[in-house]
């Protein structure tokens, strides 16, 4: 596999950009690989300065449920960059997103745009501490909620890929505020509460976590949680930004029919460019600027490119809802033959997935939490995903990641990602 251009640039990388990367989890540490560094995409495919041509199981990060350059999506862009990138003033496209938005998840009945996932649940959090005048908060270990500094405790993604879970840099007077429990565990969660009773603003949780990989709610916890945050006044906020229009048009609030009372939401509203938000309850929602006293502001929130293209998105998730169908039909395809290929090389690694999200832990308990999915074999996950690479499969560069499809990965993609899983298991596993 050539590799020269990606290792030239990498090296110019480093030198004006820390660790070459604008976001940690691409710099292929946990792989220790020099990372490709992409040219183009089309459909279900990436092509890297090399040359070489990949199935993409990244997406994004999971935006791009209906592949790369999708053509409605880049006429959207298109046509909407010829009036314009920016006017910092209200467009009638933002009224479009909250109508779509409020009307796909019956929960959010006003939403505010921001620019990332990170300022939508860092919004949240201010706001919830607002409306309950309470400081302290929930989040579960291994949950990631975006780098504001409450959220930098038992982190996962990047932080847990590169262990630091708890960044430097985070006062303790603020991390102090942040109280962690245990993904799965309404017990732990229990506990917290106990013990710091009418001081607790929000409970933030992924409902479907994937950011220490691919890890379902067990039956009852997500309805656990909304039955603790009602009994004690605290606000529920459902962190979305994956989950948000991936596992179902209503995301996976809709899927395991839950009503938190705050949702954030980011990339597939974004259809590739960089959105976020964060919405709920009426009567939360109207103490946000200008409305009310809470302060929050952006100066590219609500931007016409990204609205354009974040409206195309949902407008055909939400007028083609067989999407999901497709999406399930080829999850399952997919993993049937994973299960397949393990019980043909007589591993029982564990296969983690919801709807179209997807991990396979280098682990052979079940993984339901932090401290499970940490039993994993990172080396072994490691020589894995170098030997799929090699064989034209991108998938996430840490074995707490999840991965994603899309609509318009075909059968022979699978297929071919199921071909050189057997083979690239056959090279990574000793028996
Ligand atoms: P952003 O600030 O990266 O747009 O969103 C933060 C965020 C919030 N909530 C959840 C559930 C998220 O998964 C994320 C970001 N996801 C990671 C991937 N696991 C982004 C990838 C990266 O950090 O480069």
């Amino acid at each position: 596999m050539k590799t020269l251009k990606s290792e030239k640039l990498f090296r110019q990388a480093l030198q004006v950009i820390p660790g070459g990367v604008n976001s940690p989890v691409r710099a292929f540490k946990s792989v220790a690989l020099t990372p490709p560094f992409i040219k183009k995409a089309k459909g279900a495919y990436v092509w890297d300065v090399d040359g070489n041509k990949y199935i993409d199981y990244v997406c994004s990060w999971g935006p791009l449920i209906l592949g790369h350059a999708h053509p409605r999506i880049v006429r959207a862009v298109q046509q909407t960059a010829k009036g314009g990138t920016s006017f910092g003033a209200p467009t009638e496209l933002e009224v479009k997103m909250a109508g779509l938005i409020c009307k796909l998840m019956p929960s959010i009945e006003m939403v505010r745009m921001v620019n990332s996932g990170t300022e939508a649940t860092m919004s949240a959090i201010r706001l919830a501490r607002a409306y309950t005048g309470r400081e302290k908060i929930i989040k579960f270990e291994g949950c990631y909620h975006g780098h504001a500094d409450s959220f930098l405790i038992k982190a996962g993604s990047g932080a847990m890929t590169f262990g630091v879970p708890d960044s430097p840099g985070v006062p303790q007077a603020l991390a102090s505020e942040t109280l962690v429990a245990r993904f799965n565990d309404l017990g732990s969660v229990n506990d917290l509460v106990k013990h710091n009773d009418a001081q607790i603003a929000a409970i933030i949780v992924e409902p479907i976590a994937g950011n220490m990989g691919c890890i379902p709610p067990k039956p009852g916890f997500l309805a656990g949680l909304r039955k603790l945050c009602t009994e004690h006044n605290i606000v529920l906020i459902f962190d979305e930004v994956i989950t948000g229009f991936r596992v179902s048009i209503g995301g996976a609030q809709e899927l395991y029919n839950i009503k938190p009372d705050l949702t954030t939401l980011g990339k597939i509203i974004g259809g590739g460019l960089p959105v976020g938000a964060y919405g709920g309850k009426r009567e939360i929602m109207e103490l946000i600027a200008p409305s009310g006293p809470v302060y929050q502001a952006g100066t590219l929130s609500g931007n016409p490119i990204a609205m354009a293209a974040g409206c195309e998105m949902l407008s055909i998730l939400s007028k083609h809802r067989s999407v999901y169908k497709t999406l399930e039909k080829h999850s399952q395809h997919l993993e049937e033959g994973i299960r397949d290929t393990l019980g043909r090389i007589g591993k029982n690694f564990q296969l983690n997935h919801v709807g179209s999200m997807y991990t396979l832990f280098f682990t052979e308990q079940v993984v339901l939490d932090y401290e499970t999915a940490k039993q994993s074999d990172a080396s072994l996950f490691s020589k894995y995903f170098s030997k799929m690479l090699e064989l034209g499969i991108y998938l996430p560069p840490s074995q707490f990641e999840t991965a994603f499809l899309s609509t318009v990965h075909s059968q022979a993609d699978l297929d071919k990602t199921l071909h050189a899983l057997h083979i690239a298991l056959m090279a990574s596993v000793s028996f």
